[in-house]
């Protein structure tokens, strides 16, 4: 499966200003700077898509894509700012996350958290509680974990990781791998 057309939609800051499109939403959740925004533009083939930075905290809107697939269904990414991101006053990072979650805990459309973990960091506390947290509001939609910057290990690290997490996907934007699984597993919410 391959996704032939990937478009931007539209950012907003909260959810009263989103649009409704009639398509399942695919959420990607993460902390600042784990990658979530290139591992879009990595699954579209297109690096200019998403905006990605070396500095945490770049996304900070909530933004939709459309993509469409070789079997032309049609899926919404929702590329979502970091959590834990601190380099911004206090007041501006409550405003972020009162939107984020409200966001995360009442937009219906998202079929599937996509949970973005830092292949390097798997124990950190601030992603240990998101399964629960999501399951506490969303108990249809699909939870998953992708760890990320898979390049970043060396094979005896890869092979623990896996191990541990049977259930999850291991990808490398860098390195362009590790995509086809998740590719697979995400056309099947396309409508
Ligand atoms: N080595 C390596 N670096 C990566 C990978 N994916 C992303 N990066 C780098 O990590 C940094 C952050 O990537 P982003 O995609 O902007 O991260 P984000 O999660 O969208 O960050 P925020 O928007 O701040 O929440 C950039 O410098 C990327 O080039 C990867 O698979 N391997
Ligand atoms: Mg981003």
């Amino acid at each position: 499966m391959q996704i032939i057309n990937a478009q931007f939609l539209k950012s907003s800051s909260k959810l009263s200003e989103c649009e409704e499109y009639n398509l399942n939403e695919v959420a990607f959740l993460g902390r600042s700077n784990v990658g979530k925004s290139s591992l879009i533009n990595t699954l579209t083939n297109n690096s200019k898509l998403a905006k990605k930075s070396q500095t945490p905290g770049k996304t900070r809107l909530i933004n939709f894509f459309e993509v469409s697939f070789s079997d032309k269904k049609r899926l919404i990414f929702v590329d979502l700012p970091g959590f834990g991101y601190a380099k911004v006053s206090k007041s501006q990072k409550e405003e972020w996350n009162k939107n984020l979650e409200y966001f995360v805990k009442n937009r219906g459309q998202i079929k599937v958290f996509l949970h973005l973990i830092d292949a390097r960091h798997d124990e950190l506390s601030i992603d240990e509680n998101l399964f629960l947290y999501v399951q506490s509001f969303n108990k249809e939609a699909k939870y998953i974990r992708v760890f990320t910057k898979i390049d970043k290990l060396n094979q005896s690290q890869m092979a623990k990781l896996k191990n541990k997490h049977k259930d999850a996907f291991f990808i490398s934007s860098l390195k362009k791998s590790g995509f086809s699984n998740l590719l697979e597993f995400l056309a099947q919410y396309g409508i």
